[in-house]
């Protein structure tokens, strides 16, 4: 596998060198500072590359290289289908012509609505001290009800559902249902920062009328619309699951399941369509088997983000972040499954036959605490996790006589 590492650019608080003194050698960065929809081009492409590939200090090569975005985001509306939403696949295309053009040619992106990755809990303390983030659906349901108040809202809830919500709502302190509004409304990377309940709220009114088979082929039309470009490219994009794989706030996800990814395939067949298989994200969802959907669909995944997850029993939906190895998702046997793959492309005479591999999220330990990273992108607990996952894959390889 290539070992992989998501970088912020240049306000990331882990560097460039630790990235590739950790074993590095292909960075995963995206042009943050642009917004979504804008038009990346090819000279601000050109600076990030030469960032991430030149130590300037050293006047050498830095032995990293940008090989992957994540993510070029997909602008809401094209996913609705409304608005300037022709202009907006262009700029897209264009965009990814650039990448392809730069050599950048995995491109990880999402299709859920209004939100990217969403959690309840940014700073659940492990038995060891260290925090980690996580889902409850209790409090997805109170926040939808009684912080949104999402017109309607209740109508989507079991009466059941709605009395476990308020019962967690009401043991919260005013603090902590702000510390909630917060937590699920800003600041996770790759989320739009800085939304309000009203601004939540009317994002999410943009999708009215849009039911799940409607987002589905909002997604489906996307992608066949952008795939001729990818294959003149050479440019692969690999869509990232929901996370949580489930729908929240009344409105669809179509990105959860294994079954949602086989449809997907069937209606984009272009191979230059594909998975970001993040074992954590499928795992939020308890039927979903992240190392089994890793098996049955290797063959169109091209990048993958290894992280675990613990459910909490009897709670679906109810998750936490837990250690790369263990939790809820079979890591050797995902691993096994990526290895499988990666010499079935080698065989099969493909020249780029390994899979990049990022660790997902990790643990946010005591020396990481006042380093400003990001939730769940601090440096040790990523490294730790690197360096497991890096372990298994050798000792997989070995047992397998690959190596
Ligand atoms: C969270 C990330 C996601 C991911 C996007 C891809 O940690 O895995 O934010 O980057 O969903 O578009």
């Amino acid at each position: 596998m290539l070992q992989s590492w998501r970088w912020f650019g240049p306000g990331d608080p882990v560097s460039l060198r630790e990235i590739r003194q950790a074993g590095v050698t292909d960075v995963v960065s995206s042009l943050h500072h642009l917004e979504c929809g804008a038009e990346w081009s090819d000279e601000e492409i050109a600076r990030r590359k030469r960032l991430i590939e030149w130590d300037e200090e050293r006047g050498r090569t830095s032995g990293l290289r940008w090989s992957i975005v994540e993510s070029l985001p997909v602008h809401e509306s094209i996913k609705t289908r409304s608005g300037d939403w022709r202009g907006h696949i262009e700029t897209y295309k264009r965009n990814l012509e650039r990448l392809g053009a730069a050599g950048v040619g995995t491109v990880c992106y999402n299709f859920i609505p209004v939100l990217d990755w969403a959690r309840t809990d940014l700073h659940i303390e492990q038995e060891d001290g260290s925090t980690v983030s996580g889902c409850d659906i209790d409090a997805f349901v109170a926040f939808d009800l009684w912080i949104l108040k999402r017109p309607g809202a209740e109508a989507g809830y079991a009466p059941w559902q709605i009395d476990a919500a308020r019962a967690f709502f009401e043991r919260l302190t005013p603090a902590e249902r702000d510390e909630l509004r917060d937590n699920i409304m800003l600041g996770l990377p790759g989320t739009v920062e800085g939304l309000t309940p009203e601004g939540f709220l009317e994002r999410l009114s943009r999708y009215d009328g849009i039911d799940e088979a409607q987002l589905r082929r909002n997604l489906h039309d996307f992608l066949n619309e952008v795939m001729p470009v990818c294959e003149a490219s050479g440019v692969y994009m690999c869509i990232h699951p929901d996370d949580p794989a489930y729908p929240v706030f009344g409105v669809p996800r179509v990105m959860s399941r294994a079954e949602d990814v086989a449809r997907l395939f069937e209606q984009v067949p272009s191979m230059h369509s594909g998975l970001t298989l993040c074992s954590g994200s499928f795992g939020s969802c308890i039927s979903n088997n992240p190392a089994e959907m890793l098996e049955r669909f290797a063959s169109r995944t091209y990048f993958v983000h290894f992280r675990n997850v613990t459910h909490v029993p009897g709670k679906e939906g109810s998750f936490r972040e837990s250690n790369h190895l263990t939790g809820s998702v079979e890591m050797a046997r995902a691993m096994q499954a990526l290895i499988a793959e990666e010499e079935r492309r080698r065989a099969a005479g493909q020249a780029n036959w390994a899979i990049p591999m990022r660790p997902d999220h990790g643990k946010l330990m005591d020396g990481d605490r006042d380093s400003g990273s990001y939730p769940g992108y601090s440096r040790t607990g990523r490294m730790i996790g690197l360096a497991e996952l890096r372990g298994l894959e050798h000792g997989l390889r070995h047992a397998m006589n690959l190596d």
